[in-house]
C-alpha cells in the first residue's frame, strides 16, 4: 500500500526553547520557573540534570539547522525563550536573545525551512512566577508585550506564530497534579490559571491582527481521546466526564469562543469556578485562530469510578473517573504510556465534524524510549520501532486526509534527543542521538527514513 501525502505538507520536528538551547556564560539570560526548580528540586529531575545541559541548540544552532536541511526538514517548530527575550520578563530585552533568535530564524529561512515559532512552551520567567505567574492578572499584559515584541522584532522572518504549547499543561500540572513548579495542588486555582491562559492567547492574536503581520498564528493543543471501558452508563459518563474536563473544555472556549455549559454547571456545583469578567467573555467569543496544532501521544482508557471521592480531598476531575488499564494495551514502558496509532485519526476526524474542519497539523507526536544506547550498531542507532510507529500514526493520518480531513503537516517530537520537563534525558526521542559526554549528534535510521519519506512525499508497505 502506498501513502502519498499533498506536494506542500509540511515534515519536519518540534522543540521547545527551554528544551534545547542550554546556557553558555554572557547569554545574559533571565531565570525561568525551569532553571530555578531542576536546582531547587533538583530530586524531582531524572539523574538530576538541570536545564543547563540540554540539546546546545544555542551553540550548535548553525550545524543543527544543517543537519535538519540533510535529512529534508521543510518546517521546524520552536519556542522563543521569554526569559531569555525579556530577562526579567517586563522591561529590558536581551540584545544578546535579539541577535541569536534573527540568526538562527535567517539561517532556517536561507535553508529552506519554514520556522513555526511558539510564544510560550511552559518556562515562566521566575521574576513573574514570583508575583504569581500567570494566577495573576497582571502577567496578562506582561505576556501580550511580550507577544508583540516577538511580533515587532521578528515579524518579517516567521509566516506561523503560536502562542501556546499544550495550555492545559503548566495548570494541570503546575496548580493540580503536583509535576510542574510552583507544585500547587488546588484545582480552583488551576482553573483560574487556566483562563488566564487562554485570555494571554486571545490578546497576543489582538495584538496580532491589530499589527497586520503577515502569515498565521494559531495554538498548539495537547488532545488524548477519551475511551471508555464499556457500552455501560456509568463507563460513557466516565468517558464524558473526563473528556469535558481536559479538552473539551479547552477545544470549545479556543475554536468555538466560549466555555461548554456543562464544565460551567459542574464548576459551579463543587464551588471551583474561576473569576470570568464579562470583558472576558466577549474577547474568548471574538478571538479567531488561523492554524491549530495538535500534539498526540497516546488514549485515555477510562471506567467508572470504583469508590466515592473523599469530599473533604482535593476537588479534580479524577472524581468522575477512573483510569482504565485495557488487558492487552500496547505500551511505551519506557513513557508507561499506551501507544495507539488511530487515536490520531479520532482526533482528526473530531476536528472536521465538530471544530469546523479547521486547517491543522500533527505539531508534536512520537516515542520516546530508555536506554537506546542497546540498539547502536555500527554508530547508528537502529530505531526500527520509531518507523513502525511513524509508519501507522502516518497510515491512519493518511486515511483521515482521503475522508476530507483538513491536516497540512506532521512534526515528529523531536529532531534531537533533548532534556525533558521531569524526566530529564532518560527518553529518547529524537532523528539524532545526542551523546552527552561529547555533545556529538548522530543520525538514528528513522531519521534516514524520514529524509525517504518527504522526498517521496510518502512511503509504501507490504
Ligand atoms: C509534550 C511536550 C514536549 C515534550 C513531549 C514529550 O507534551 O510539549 O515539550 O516534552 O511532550 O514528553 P516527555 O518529555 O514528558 O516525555
Amino acid at each position: 500500500m502506498k501513502y502519498t501525502f499533498a506536494r506542500d505538507f509540511f515534515w519536519g520536528a518540534a522543540s521547545s526553547a527551554t528544551q534545547s538551547e542550554g546556557r553558555v556564560p554572557g547569554d545574559c539570560k533571565g531565570e525561568n520557573i525551569w532553571d530555578y526548580a531542576s536546582k531547587e528540586y533538583n530530586h524531582r529531575f531524572f539523574d538530576g540534570v538541570t536545564t543547563e545541559t540540554t540539546a546546545k541548540f544555542y551553540e550548535d544552532y548553525q550545524q543543527d539547522i544543517q543537519k535538519m536541511a540533510d535529512i529534508s526538514f521543510n518546517s521546524f517548530r520552536t519556542s522563543i525563550s521569554w526569559s531569555r527575550l525579556i530577562p526579567d520578563g517586563v522591561g529590558e530585552v536581551n540584545a544578546e536573545a535579539v541577535t541569536f533568535y534573527n540568526n538562527m530564524l535567517d539561517e532556517l529561512n536561507a535553508k529552506g525551512i519554514q520556522p513555526f515559532i511558539n510564544l510560550y512552551h511552559f518556562d515562566m520567567p521566575m521574576k513573574l512566577q514570583e508575583i504569581g505567574g500567570f494566577e495573576n492578572r497582571e502577567v496578562i499584559q506582561a505576556y501580550k508585550k511580550y507577544a508583540e515584541t516577538c511580533f515587532e522584532l521578528f515579524g518579517d522572518k516567521v509566516a506561523y506564530w503560536f502562542t501556546f504549547n499544550e495550555p492545559m499543561i503548566p495548570a494541570e500540572a503546575g496548580y493540580l497534579h503536583d509535576r510542574h513548579y510552583p507544585y500547587v495542588v488546588d484545582f480552583k486555582r488551576a482553573a483560574q490559571v487556566l483562563h488566564h491562559i487562554v485570555l494571554c492567547h486571545c490578546e497576543a492574536i489582538e495584538s496580532f491582527r491589530a499589527g497586520n503581520y503577515l502569515g498565521k498564528i494559531g495554538i498548539i493543543m495537547d488532545v488524548i481521546p477519551v475511551y471508555p471501558r464499556s457500552e455501560h452508563p456509568a463507563d460513557l459518563y466516565a468517558a464524558k466526564m473526563a473528556d469535558l474536563f481536559y479538552t473539551k473544555s479547552l477545544n470549545d472556549v479556543i475554536l468555538k469562543g466560549q466555555y461548554p455549559q456543562e464544565i460551567i454547571d459542574v464548576l459551579k456545583k463543587y464551588n471551583q469556578l474561576p473569576e470570568v469578567t464579562e470583558a472576558d467573555k466577549l474577547l474568548l467569543a471574538k478571538t479567531k485562530i488561523d492554524l491549530l496544532g495538535i500534539n498526540y501521544y497516546r488514549p485515555r482508557r477510562v471506567k467508572a469510578r470504583e469508590s466515592v471521592p473523599n469530599p473533604e480531598g482535593v476537588f479534580s476531575p479524577e472524581w468522575f473517573y477512573d483510569n482504565y488499564e485495557m488487558p492487552g494495551r500496547r505500551m511505551n514502558t519506557s513513557r508507561g504510556i499506551e501507544i495507539y496509532p488511530k487515536g490520531l485519526y479520532d482526533i482528526a476526524k473530531k476536528i472536521q465534524n465538530e471544530y469546523g474542519n479547521i486547517d491543522w497539523f500533527v505539531s508534536e507526536n512520537g516515542i520516546g524510549i530508555q536506554g537506546e544506547e542497546a540498539f547502536i550498531e555500527n554508530g547508528m542507532v537502529q530505531d526500527d520501532y520509531r518507523i513502525e510507529f511513524l509508519q501507522e500514526h502516518l497510515a491512519w493520518l493518511h486515511q483521515a486526509i482521503a475522508e476530507g480531513s483538513n491536516c497540512l503537516g506532521y512534526h515528529m517530537w523531536t529532531f534531537v534527543d533533548c532534556w525533558s520537563w521531569i524526566n530529564a534525558f532518560k527518553n529518547r526521542y529524537g532523528f539524532y542521538r545526542m551523546d552527552l559526554e561529547t555533545g556529538e549528534k548522530t543520525v538514528k535510521k528513522s531519521g534516514l527514513w524520514f529524509k525517504q519519506l518527504v522526498e517521496n512525499q510518502g512511503f509504501e508497505i507490504e
